[in-house]
């Protein structure tokens, strides 16, 4: 019975489906906003703790730049809109951009 088995190759594939592309939020570096409210910022837009937010406030203090977050593209744009219009209304140059992840 074995002998008379035949294997069929597999020719039917699965259609791959694209992965949406992810977007970083990336908070930049300024020489006029305190470093609390930028902390206040991160923790409010993206839950951060106030570790964490400290942290990722001293990483784009120190380096210039920091990740704040990757995710969807519609996601980033907002969470990053958010933030600046937080910083805006009170009346500091804080920036946060988007860029997409490689
Ligand atoms: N450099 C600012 C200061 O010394 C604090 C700061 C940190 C501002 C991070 C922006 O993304 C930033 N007051």
């Amino acid at each position: 019975m074995a002998e008379n088995t035949t294997i069929k190759p597999k020719t039917t594939t699965k259609p791959k489906l694209e992965r949406p592309k992810l977007y970083k939020v990336i908070l930049v570096n300024d020489d006029y906003t305190p470093r609390e409210f930028v902390t206040m910022v991160l923790k409010a837009v993206f839950r951060m703790s106030e570790e964490t937010g400290n942290r990722v406030m001293m990483t784009a203090h120190k380096m210039g730049v920091a990740v704040v977050v990757v995710c969807a593209k519609d996601i980033a744009e907002t969470k990053a809109k958010e933030a600046v219009d937080l910083a805006k209304e009170a009346g500091f140059p804080l920036m946060f951009i988007t860029e997409p992840e490689e």
